[in-house]
């Protein structure tokens, strides 16, 4: 099935798990640190402006966010970990809505996890990532804000990264920069892969 993200909506949030969509379409999956560019991957993906919401505040995301993309998947805007500018119970309850959507029975086809290309892993990075190799989901590494960096130096950063992460193959690693849009069409391949399978 041809995806062409001609036709995204926004489809509703979730404040608990119960509120998730139940028509059963597969779910891409943009999970990653607080302000790490999940909302704005978003926006590439859907080639809209503002349909998910940005911010320069970390801790944008309150809740789970549904967009539907051709009436055929699902791209699920988790909220990030490890927002420094929310309460620490805020903090864990947001935590724990991510953790009970990654661990209930959602239709996940694929889960991207953002990292910024310029940060190194963190604990909440590698543990998210331990999860996910054992969690049987399909996923993908993407590094966003490649713009902040020249060509020469992502390339550098993306293979420091895979050695970090015991990453065998560094093209695992999508570069993406929402604001010149390099890696989107990569990105939308695997998400069509992913929900073809
Ligand atoms: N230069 C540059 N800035 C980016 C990129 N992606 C995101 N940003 C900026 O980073 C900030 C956070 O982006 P968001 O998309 O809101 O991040 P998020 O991961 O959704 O954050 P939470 O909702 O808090 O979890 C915003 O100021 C964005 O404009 C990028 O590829 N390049
Ligand atoms: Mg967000």
């Amino acid at each position: 099935m041809a995806i062409l993200f001609q036709n995204t909506v926004f489809s509703g949030v979730a404040a608990q798990i119960d509120q998730c969509p139940q028509d059963g379409r597969p779910e891409i999956v943009m999970s990653g640190r607080s302000n790490v560019g999940k909302s704005s991957l978003v926006n590439a993906l859907a080639g809209q402006r503002k349909i998910a919401r940005i911010s320069q505040t970390p801790g944008k995301t309150r809740q789970i966010v549904f967009f539907g993309v051709d009436q055929a998947l699902y791209l699920v805007d988790l909220p990030g970990y490890g927002h420094a500018a929310v309460s620490h119970d805020k903090r864990e309850a947001l935590a724990q809505l991510a953790d009970s959507y990654l661990t209930s029975d959602r239709p996940i086809a694929l889960i991207l996890l953002l990292l910024d290309i310029r940060i190194d892993p963190n604990a909440n990075d590698r543990q998210m990532l331990a999860w996910l190799e054992q969690s049987g989901h399909p996923w993908r590494i993407v590094l966003t804000k490649t713009d902040k960096l020249s060509r020469s130096a992502a390339l550098a950063r993306q293979k420091a990264i895979a050695a970090a992460l015991d990453l065998a193959d560094m093209s695992e690693l999508v570069l993406f920069s929402s604001k010149t849009k390099v890696g989107t069409d990569t990105i939308r391949a695997l998400i069509e892969a992913a929900v073809s399978r």
